[in-house]
């Protein structure tokens, strides 16, 4: 049987947007979709023009303003949602070769977590609608004062490059959950699993135009998403420029959004910590991913204590990494996704160099392949928290080290970032590692592990990493009004005005 690799790259797969119900027919500029693997072209993507979206647009509002959607009853919608949950596992290996390929992701990352993952946020959140309650007040004599939550409305959901489905499904399912209708639009890059998504979803029992798909890239299909007026919100995940400019898209029409950006996080590692523990730990928190991570724990800060022996160690295991397929399960770091993305390795190396950081590993293309964007892994030694190399998101397997010597000052050193997403705390002692939790500015702390994600939990970034949380109820808030309702429980005076002449 022919590899799905092999059909993609035999005939590349045409991918168009779904608007009111329907597969678009191709048209408008066509872009190409390469494996990042191979360099081989995988996909022609149809860009979505103004026109388009505008369709897909005005497709959401009428199933929001007239459908049955938002009237549901919960009951209704869980089943809908728990339909998706059970169409994605049931999709779950071709979904996750797809998603390697696309990417490059190792296929042990794509099938092991982001698959699984963009399942249960579909369980998830028919499970949270079927808890969730509204406020009521009764301090005020005579009076009940309800706070009810109705859907906000037709919400655009714009998704990055490195985790497609996994974002993009958080997304999709909050916004569904809550009541809302939608316009998914993916990354350019990577429109493969979010595209079959839309068709697993065929059948599960949305209503027409519940769900709109437009592709192309940001300055085109994106801007006209975002500045589009029929549109409720933008939830976005990508970069912090691309971000603020969507929100100042929005702005005009007194518009929110969620938004999740950039991250530098702080990996601080004390003397105590359990030292192999920490060593498995940063290693993941950098390079898991490709690297290409939001809530990467690039900065990584090492007590003088165990500073050499974890560098050495940190060096070598860095050296050591599996580069290759990242359809080959044996993978641990698969290519980037593209040629700008590699790029950076060898530029931030130059950079870093001539700011005086030492190189300890990696540091350019991987001499290993033919093709493809493959890299190093790749550490660099800094001794100046202000350089450009700690300062700027690399989002690429490119980890800084740093030595201190206080707690008081690796505070002061992870704080001194424009970024503020995640943080990772390697320790024994309990009262330091809540004392410097508390004091980092970041919207997570991880204490003595890497990344783990409870969706019940609120995620989102201090500072110039975001907007808004994500999470159960944070989830809740971004997707949904709130209404006030007052009810008299008994009959109250009313001034009456005009009585007395
Ligand atoms: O992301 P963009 P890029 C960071 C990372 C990376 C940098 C730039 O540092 O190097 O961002 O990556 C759409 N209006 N992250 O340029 O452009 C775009 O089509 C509306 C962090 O690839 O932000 C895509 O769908 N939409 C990150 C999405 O925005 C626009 C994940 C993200 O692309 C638009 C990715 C516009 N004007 C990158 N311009 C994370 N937080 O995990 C672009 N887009």
């Amino acid at each position: 049987m022919r590899s799905l690799r092999d059909t993609l790259t035999g005939k590349p797969r045409v991918v168009s947007g779904f608007v009111d119900d329907a597969f678009e027919p191709p048209r408008g500029a066509v872009l190409d979709v390469r494996d990042p693997a191979t360099g081989e072209i995988i996909a022609q993507l149809h860009e979505s023009d103004a026109a388009e979206v505008d369709a897909a647009v005005m497709s959401a509002r009428r199933a929001f303003d007239t459908g049955p959607w938002r009237k549901a009853t919960v009951d209704e919608r869980q089943r809908v949602l728990m339909r998706i949950h059970d169409a994605i596992l049931a999709h779950a290996d071709e979904l996750a070769e797809m998603e390697s390929i696309n990417t490059g992701i190792p296929i042990r990352q794509t099938r092991g977590m982001h698959v699984p993952r963009a399942a249960y946020n579909f369980r998830f959140f028919a499970e949270y609608i079927g808890q969730s309650a509204g406020e009521v007040y009764t301090q005020e004599p005579g009076y009940l004062t309800m706070v009810l939550r109705e859907p906000l409305g037709v919400c655009a959901l714009i998704g990055p490059w490195n985790v497609p489905l996994g974002l993009t499904s958080m997304k999709l399912a909050s916004a569904l959950a809550f009541g809302n209708s939608c316009v998914v639009k993916p990354s350019e890059l990577t429109p493969l699993t979010v595209a079959r998504l839309f068709e697993i979803m065929q059948g599960c029992g949305l209503p027409p135009g519940q769900v709109n798909l437009v592709n192309g890239r940001g300055h085109v299909t994106g801007a006209a998403l975002s500045g589009h007026p029929q549109i409720d919100m933008v939830s976005f995940t990508g970069g912090t420029e691309t971000g603020a400019a969507i929100l100042g898209a929005l702005a005009g029409g007194i518009k929110g959004g969620a938004m999740e950006l950039g991250g530098k996080s702080a990996n601080i590692i004390f003397d105590d910590c359990d030292f192999d523990r920490a060593l498995d730990g940063a290693l993941m928190g950098v390079y898991a991913n490709n690297g290409q991570m939001c809530l990467a724990g690039a900065r990584i800060f090492v007590q003088r204590g165990i500073a050499e022996r974890f560098i050495d160690a940190f060096t070598a295991r860095t050296c050591a990494i599996r580069v290759g397929d990242p359809l080959d399960p044996q993978t641990e770091l698969g290519p980037m996704i593209n040629a700008a993305q590699s790029e950076r390795i060898a530029h931030y190396v130059a950079v870093g160099q001539e700011e005086g950081a030492r190189l300890l590993a990696g540091g350019k293309p991987h001499p290993g392949f033919d093709a493809g964007n493959f890299v190093e892994p790749t550490a660099m030694l800094v001794n100046d928290n202000a350089a450009r190399l700690c300062q700027e998101e690399i989002f690429a397997p490119f980890a800084t080290l740093q030595v201190f010597d206080s707690e008081e000052e690796v505070v002061a050193l992870a704080n001194d970032s424009r970024f503020g997403l995640a943080g990772y705390i390697w320790t024994g002692n309990l009262g330091r590692a809540h004392r410097v939790a508390g004091a980092m500015r970041t919207g997570t702390v991880w204490i003595n592990t890497p990344m783990v994600r409870d969706l019940r939990s609120a995620f989102g970034g201090y500072r110039e990493s975001g907007l808004g949380r994500e999470g159960g109820r944070g989830c809740e808030a971004m997707y949904t009004e709130q209404k006030t309702v007052i009810l008299p429980l008994e009959e109250r005076p009313i001034p009456a005005l005009g009585r007395l002449s």
